[in-house]
């Protein structure tokens, strides 16, 4: 029967379908050496990318052509984490194929959404950092900007998270290349050498050369992940680099039988790329690490430099063609191993070099989290890279010395400035590292922006000025977080706004259009309905992975991001049980006129971070209590959706009526998921805080829910809480009522969740205590305007409406305009 569907169907199909079907079925035939009739759907999956990576490669090869041929300045983005998620959704309705390809699918008997949902998730990153430059990337292409990415191509992505029947999180390998990735070119021929351990050995010549040699040497290969701009030819690259061994194995070893000898240092090599590190927002200090660290920033620079020489060019033209963005500190010792290169192999004197370094690197940063900020050990860096330790010593020095000069005898500011920490051991300070050897610095919204100006970096301002300092608000893509994830919605926004999607999708600000319907019924109704039917798209999803049954005419309440304390999961959660008393104590009859609401919570925490998967466990048993409990989970449910992913987020966020963004304020350095809950008509409940501000500033302050403390008031609030603790009965009897009822064991042995209970009760860093009653009542003035449902659509509208600003177009062109000096180079 299915051969007959099949030959049917390429029959009569036009001229655009039928090439494409053609061209699946050769991929089934040749490249993957099945027959037709007989394949599955993860089978269908794979012909239908090779034939769409086809179309890829050719704009690439153009792309990279007309690169090469207008030589424009390029920028380089360094990011150690590119969390793309799927690419074949992404990829037809960038090429503008996907109705061709829905088609072609379909006489070839079958469904494009069920071979979509084959596809693994490539989850080479953590969180907001990792998307971001995912999201920056799409944009690059979109702006027919000359942007590569760096990047390395780790075997195993972010691990997948378990949920034990207790409610602990475990962790799984994530092999995401065990199906082939078809995303992915290799070029064998792009390989480079990069050295480890070894001694270096400076030059008696005076002219500050040194010479490394020794240790061990392993070899990076790239892989190319094409990346293609909306609507555009225009086609970057992100280029990914594995840790292969130099030589397979040591022969001598294995023939003198010492076999584990030989494949030890091969598998040494290998374990490089083996695994993307787990840890957001704190940093630990592993050599494995560190060797990911210089790996990449060496096997990029290498290759940057190669296809510069190609050009000709002195070498003091270097940062006139070539930007190379540090996406945090990550990349950092892109700096000294640049100077490594022009004064040990280019033979450029120290100043020239260091002229050439700090007109080519810009550094973001993305939190002001201490145990955040990124330091290395002095001993293990002089062990691994004994030649970049000194040149750090030698950039110091001389740092130091301007420091000097400029404040004389101010020796507390050289200590607080200096490169190195004292202690023991000393450490190196790679943020100001970053700093120094940077152009200039951004933040990533405008308060984060201001934090980094007035805290970590304060010295710096006081010694640069201040117009090294900037900020670029981040943004999202709206192609993959409006039109590929709520093709409703963005069909209702271009047949109301009378704009082809294909126009305002790449001028986001034209959404703005949307106030002048505000008032429409006809757009109300229509909105609502889309709202519904992707609530029962969730509820859907929840059926199949979980079992579970969601009533879908309830609120909607979502928060979605890593586990962390600053981000405040135990604040939503002990919400939760605060109403969940509420109801309890409440008639029937009174418990009737209540909003009703399901709450949503998915995230992964850090594998050694006990407080954070203490949460996820609490969540997990009151989830338990209060879903099967029949007085009230008419009227509150609650979820937690395991193994959070940017595939999961696609499907989460177009069906929240309301997003938590709770952070203690100064906390969040942007948020970026805030932007795609309101951006798909979610209302914002949230602090004051990171990118909120921003988005509030947009839709304006009686659109969003805002609670809580603001940033200039936590220092002090924290001071209170060392140095004049109020008991907690006291200071906020209603959460001292909920920790009761935790402890006095309502959501299973209470003596677990101590430790968890214990942050809040002594020391409080994340100020729940001082937020909670005002968080309360902001989660009421959430029901009340739900209650009101018109009036509730239009704010909805109101917000998608005003989130222009946060397209990643405008980020990245904020990047090419005010930092790199890049123009667009279209390809024809
Ligand atoms: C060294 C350990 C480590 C690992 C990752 C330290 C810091 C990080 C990242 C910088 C953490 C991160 O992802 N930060 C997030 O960056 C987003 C994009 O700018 C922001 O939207 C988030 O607010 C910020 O937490």
């Amino acid at each position: 029967g299915e051969e007959a569907v099949w030959k049917a169907g390429l029959r009569d199909v036009d001229a655009e379908e039928k090439t494409i079907t053609n061209s699946i079925v050769n991929h089934v035939q040749t490249s993957l050496a099945r027959q037709a009739y007989n394949l599955d759907n993860l089978g269908a999956y794979q012909a239908v990318a090779l034939s769409v990576r086809d179309d890829l490669i050719i704009n690439w090869n153009e792309t990279q052509l007309t690169y090469s041929r207008k030589a424009p300045k390029r920028a380089y983005y360094l990011s150690l984490e590119f969390l793309m998620g799927r690419s074949l959704d992404n990829s037809i309705l960038n090429l503008g194929l996907k109705d061709k390809y829905a088609g072609g699918v379909d006489k070839l008997g079958f469904n494009l959404e069920d071979l979509l949902d084959q596809e693994r998730d490539a989850a080479l990153g953590n969180g907001g950092l990792g998307r971001l430059a995912a999201c920056l990337l799409d944009s690059s292409s979109t702006q027919e900007l000359p942007v590569w990415g760096y990047g390395l191509r780790y075997k195993y992505g972010i691990f997948k998270q378990l949920i034990s029947p207790e409610g602990q999180q475990l962790e799984a390998p994530d092999p995401w290349l065990d199906h082939q990735n078809p995303w992915e070119l290799p070029r064998l021929d792009v390989i480079y050498d990069v050295r480890f351990y070894g001694e270096a050995k400076r030059s008696s010549d005076g002219s500050g050369r040194a010479e490394w040699s020794g240790g061990q040497e392993v070899v990076a290969q790239a892989y190319d992940v094409p990346i293609p701009g909306y609507h555009t030819k225009n086609t970057n690259n992100l280029r990914l680099w594995e840790s292969k061994p130099k030589s397979g194995f040591d022969l001598n070893s294995f023939n003198a039988g010492n076999y584990e000898g030989a494949i030890e240092s091969s598998n040494s090599a290998a374990a490089i790329t083996s695994v993307l590190y787990p840890n957001d927002n704190t940093s630990f200090g592993k050599e494995l690490r560190l060797k990911q660290q210089y790996f990449w920033t060496a096997a990029s620079l290498a290759d940057i430099m190669r296809r510069f020489k190609n050009q000709d060019k002195p070498i003091s033209a270097f940062p006139e063609f070539i930007a190379v963005q540090l996406n945090d500190t990550h990349p950092t010792l892109a700096i000294p191993e640049l100077m490594r290169i022009l004064i040990d192999e280019e033979d450029q004197t120290w100043d020239k070099a260091w002229d050439i370094v700090t007109n080519t690197f810009f550094y973001t940063n993305h939190t002001v989290l201490p145990e955040a900020l990124e330091k290395w050990p002095v001993p293990l860096l002089q062990h691994v890279l004994p030649r970049h330790m000194q040149i750090i010593f030698d950039i110091n020095l001389f740092f130091m010395g301007q420091v000097e000069k400029k404040f004389p005898g101010d020796r507390e500011r050289l200590a607080r400035m200096s490169l190195i920490e004292e202690g023991s051991p000393q450490q190196v300070r790679m943020a100001h590292l970053a700093c120094i050897g940077s152009r200039r610095v951004n933040g990533v919204a405008e308060l984060h922006s201001d934090l980094v100006k007035t805290t970590i970096l304060k010295d710096f301002v006081e010694f640069y000025g201040i117009s090294r300092f900037g900020n670029v608000t981040n943004g999202i893509t709206p192609r993959r977080w409006l039109d590929q994830c709520n093709p409703t919605l963005s069909a209702l926004i271009s047949s109301t706004l009378k704009i082809p999607k294909e126009v305002w999708l790449k001028d986001l600000p034209k959404l703005e259009g949307l106030l002048a319907h505000v008032d429409d019924p006809e757009l109300a109704k229509t909105w609502a309905e889309i709202k519904q039917a992707n609530k029962e798209r969730l509820a859907h999803w929840v059926q199949v992975n979980l079992g579970l049954k969601i009533n879908t005419n309830v609120m909607y309440d979502i928060q979605i991001k890593r586990l962390h304390e600053y981000k405040r999961q135990t604040l939503n959660i002990l919400g939760v049980i605060h109403r969940y008393l509420q109801l309890k104590a409440l008639t029937p009859e009174e418990r009737k006129k209540t909003n009703r609401k399901a709450v949503f919570f998915a995230g992964k925490a850090a594998p050694g971070y006990y407080i954070a998967k203490l949460t996820i466990r609490l969540i997990v048993n009151v989830a338990r209590i209060i879903n099967a409990d029949k007085d009230t989970n008419e009227f509150l449910s609650l979820y937690f959706l395991p193994d959070y992913s940017v595939s999961l987020a696609e499907v989460l966020i177009p069906s929240s009526d309301i997003s938590q963004h709770i952070s203690t304020a100064g906390t969040e350095a942007s948020g970026t998921s805030n932007m795609k809950f309101c951006l798909n008509g979610g209302l914002l409940l949230g602090t004051v805080d990171g990118a909120n501000i921003e988005i509030a500033e947009e839709v304006g302050e009686s659109n969003v829910f805002f609670f809580g403390h603001l940033t200039p008031d936590v220092e002090d609030l924290r001071y209170q809480h060392q140095y004049h603790a109020i008991p907690i009965e006291e200071k906020c009897p209603a959460l001292a009522n909920v920790l009761n009822a935790v402890s006095g064991g309502l959501f299973g042995d209470g003596g677990v969740y101590e430790p968890l209970l214990n942050t809040i009760r002594q020391g409080d860093h994340y100020l729940l205590t001082d937020d909670f009653d005002s968080y309360i009542q902001a989660l009421a003035m959430v029901d009340v305007a739900y209650l009101d449902q018109k009036e509730w659509i239009k704010k909805s509208i109101r917000t998608t409406a005003k989130m222009g600003k946060f397209s990643t177009d405008r980020a990245i062109q904020d990047y090419a305009q005010e930092y790199w000096n890049i123009e667009s180079a279209k390809v024809e």
